[in-house]
């Protein structure tokens, strides 16, 4: 029997860096390629553009491939473990910082059998960083945004989503990254919050900014992002315009939109019953989801159904029969809307759905139970986590303040230490040097 080669990888957009590693397997053996998922690829990149299937096919037509296995994790180790190849090749690029760790536990795996691990120098002269943008661009196409959500998601990870109430705090979003030895943390999606959208605007969160300022503002900020955007829905509005309305956000590239489940003029979730709110019938708001479901054209589109029974205080009864009556109508997911101050009755909720049904998403908006970590979270069920306002209220004291300092003075000079600098500013968005 021929000897068998492991090589680990992503294969997005597939260069000659590639095709080396390959070619240098084949001398070897036969080339196994351990075709990293979703989920693995995301420890440490952004979603791949091509779907695993895809990339699967691709690489599986490679000459000197004799199998493609699933790669669950970013490290090798487990799948080494489960083949126990006679070799494994890898780019000389795992030798420092974060990825050391996993060099060394494919080593330590490797041993146990006497595997040989061949390290080749990686690939010169391929701008990774140039790839990288090249996927943005393609991933940013409303097809491809569209589905990410999705894809996401079953990746089984808690999904993290922040707000954006501008095209360039959609940047900072789309960007911002931060790496420890556990991998790349940032944010997966965007959330287009009705709160702060209308606040933005200087009117108040009462379904009065309309769809299509929304849209136009959705238009300018998927101009510059690529991540998949989550739209907040407030009441889905009329059930003869809701299909309507679905299909344009489909259309645009949106991957979800969330309708909560009040009617009447609707007025911000956390006022609580400190204002007027009514909640709407079970049955009614069922009714809606079946529009919206029926109206969709693709199934990557998701209706999210939001629950308000927690924050109007109908209790937990109630809102436990309306999500598996939700469920039982079409929708794709399920927000638990909470304003108390622990996490206590969104665990309780949580676990009382989980043990009637596994597998539909759960979203939750910890605003007010903002103590509350991640992973705790994720050890209740849900799926997804959306920080629903933060950005728009960072950014007003930092403007309130500087605005004041400069009142205050009678000139900018002691503003200047709360902004940042012209140059830096300059340099935020590249493109207008030349
Ligand atoms: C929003 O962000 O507009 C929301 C979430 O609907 S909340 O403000 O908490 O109701
Ligand atoms: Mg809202």
């Amino acid at each position: 029997m021929k000897p068998t080669v492991y090589i680990g990888m992503t294969a997005d957009i597939v260069h000659h860096g590639h095709i080396n590693v390959i070619e240098k397997g084949r001398e070897f053996g036969d080339v196994v390629i351990g075709l990293l998922t979703d989920g693995a690829a995301t420890q440490f990149k952004q979603l791949p553009y091509l779907m695993y299937e895809q990339r699967k096919r691709i690489i599986e037509n490679i000459s000197g491939v004799t199998q493609v296995v699933e790669q669950n994790e970013w490290d090798y180790a487990p799948n080494l473990r489960k083949y126990k190849p006679d070799f494994m090749i890898h780019g000389d690029d795992w030798c420092e910082g974060v990825q050391k760790k996993f060099r060394d536990n494919a080593f330590e795996a490797m041993a146990e059998w006497g595997g040989t691990i061949i390290e080749i120098p990686y690939t010169k002269g391929i701008l990774s960083q140039r790839y990288s943008q090249q996927e943005n661009r393609l991933a940013a196409t409303p097809d491809v945004r569209r589905s990410s959500l999705k894809r996401l998601i079953a990746t089984g990870k808690l999904i993290r989503t922040i707000e954006v109430h501008s095209p360039l705090s959609g940047c900072l979003v789309d960007q911002l990254k931060i790496q420890d030895e556990n991998g790349v943390h940032q944010f997966d999606a965007m959330w287009s919050s009705s709160l702060t959208d209308s606040t933005v605007r200087g009117k108040p969160d009462i379904e009065i900014v309309d769809l299509s300022a929304r849209i136009s503002s959705i238009d300018s900020l998927f101009d510059v992002t690529s991540k998949p955007l989550i739209y907040d829905g407030d009441t889905g509005g009329r059930l003869e315009h809701f299909g309507y309305n679905v299909r344009t956000l489909e259309r645009l590239g949106v991957s979800a939109i969330i309708i909560e489940d009040k009617t009447g003029n609707k007025r911000n979730s956390l006022y609580g019953t400190d204002v007027v709110q009514t909640q709407e019938e079970c049955e009614a708001f069922c009714d809606k989801i079946r529009a919206g479901v029926l109206a969709r054209t693709t199934k990557d589109f998701m209706i999210i159904a939001r629950i308000e029974s927690l924050i109007l205080e109908a209790g937990m009864q109630d809102a436990l029969e309306r999500a598996f009556a939700y469920v039982d109508a079409g929708a794709d997911g399920i927000m638990i809307h909470s304003r108390a101050k622990t996490v206590g009755e969104i665990a309780t909720f949580c676990q009382k759905f989980r043990a009637e049904n596994e597998n539909t998403p759960l979203i939750v908006v910890p605003t007010s139970y903002s103590d509350v970590y991640e992973k705790d979270l994720h050890s209740y069920g849900v799926n997804l986590v959306i920080y629903a306002n933060h950005l728009l209220r960072a950014s007003y004291p930092a403007m309130e303040k500087v605005a004041r300092s400069i009142l205050e003075h009678g000139r900018a000079r002691e503003a200047d230490e709360f902004c940042m600098s012209i140059k830096d500013i300059l340099k935020l968005i590249p493109g207008g040097e030349g």
